[in-house]
């Protein structure tokens, strides 16, 4: 793959004959193959104080969920042997939408447009989804490595399946947009569509000494989880519906930065990673949804983490004057899943 490739819409081709490609057309891993064993050694390098800090939001945190996603319920009750009057303790049922708070949207979560296809130009079923091992049962030819993904088929399920693959571990970078702003006088709201260009994002990269490597996951934070959290569960719910919110612009240059850069996903502590609403003027993808979802998801196999919580490691990062550090996250190890939280833990 070409350093400075244009993404187009041609690209999963380039994708498939590139340096992503460890199973062409039937690869469900995107970006993520990235994370070689070579470039996870050299992310454990980045542990050099011993602090962990999780950046998972509680899965409550936003009351009203937008866009119609319920709320989580924690239901809980007891164990316990009525014959013999006997409570020994409890068990507990949790339901909640994977994308109400902190997630991974994994690569089937959003299609592009005008294709009509998930990443690697499959349709994805909610069938398939709801139930991929017995879909991929019916199927006819496996292949003859772990993933049981047939070759030459029009897959229907795209889900990563990240278990598979050792989940996600890599060297997480994080770019503190909030307190750059706060240093350097630039103020903004979080829920005004404001949004920021690939050139801030290096402004804000050479600010803190922190330069890029192939396979980074890179992490922005805005101060929207923060900003949620002081909020009623009525007021978050009027920052939703608004569908005004901060974060990076979604643009084709926007795309394109992000694709040259070889990223192996992209988080934000804002609701969609790119700023909302998508922005006027954008005429390669439609502009009645999210642009970056298209690309990134869509096109380049890019997983999105949205909602995380940012604020305790960009504290330690600020102290410690580092802002690279050792990634893991482990989703849910519910195959066929949409979005999961992200169980994301950065190691310094
Ligand atoms: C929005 O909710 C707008 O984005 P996502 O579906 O990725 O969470």
């Amino acid at each position: 793959v070409s350093t400075n490739y244009l993404p187009s819409r041609a690209c999963l081709r380039v994708v498939r004959g590139g340096v992503f490609d460890h199973d062409g057309e039937k690869d469900v891993f995107g970006t993520l193959n990235i994370l070689n064993p070579d470039v996870v050694k050299a992310a454990a390098q980045e542990v050099q104080d011993g602090i962990s800090i999780s950046l998972n939001w509680p899965i409550g945190s936003i009351k009203i969920p937008g866009f119609f996603r319920k709320s989580l319920t924690h239901k809980v009750m007891k164990l316990e042997d009525p014959s013999a009057n006997l409570h020994y303790g409890f068990d507990d049922e949790v339901e909640f939408n994977t994308q109400a708070s902190s997630q991974w949207d994994s690569l089937c979560h959003f299609m592009h447009l005008p294709s009509g296809k998930a990443y690697n130009g499959v349709t994805p079923t909610i069938a398939r989804m709801e139930d991929p091992t017995a879909a991929t049962q019916k199927l006819p030819t496996l292949d003859s490595k772990s993933n049981p993904i047939p070759h030459n088929t029009t897959i229907s399920n795209i889900d990563p399946d990240w278990h598979k693959r050792g989940c996600i571990t890599g060297r997480g970078v994080l770019i503190d947009f909030k307190s750059y702003a706060e240093k350097k006088g630039i103020t903004y709201s979080p829920f005004t569509g404001f949004r920021i260009s690939p050139s801030d994002i290096e402004a804000v990269a050479a600010y803190q000494g922190l330069s890029f490597k192939e396979g980074d996951i890179l992490i922005i934070r805005f101060g929207v989880t923060e900003a949620l959290g002081n909020m009623t569960g009525e007021e978050q719910a009027a920052a939703m519906a608004s569908y005004s919110v901060c974060g990076i612009e979604g643009t084709i240059e926007m795309a394109r930065w992000l694709w040259n850069h070889h990223f192996a996903a992209i988080a934000s502590d804002n609701i969609a990673v790119e700023a909302m609403p998508p922005m006027e003027g954008e005429e390669v993808l439609p502009l009645t949804s999210l642009v970056l979802h298209q690309w990134c998801l869509g096109l380049f196999g890019m997983p999105l983490g949205e909602l995380w919580d940012l604020k305790a490691l960009a504290d330690v990062c600020e102290e410690k004057k580092r802002y690279s550090f050792l990634l893991t996250s482990a989703p849910l190890n519910v195959p066929g899943a949409v979005g999961s939280p992200p169980n994301a833990i950065a190691i310094l």
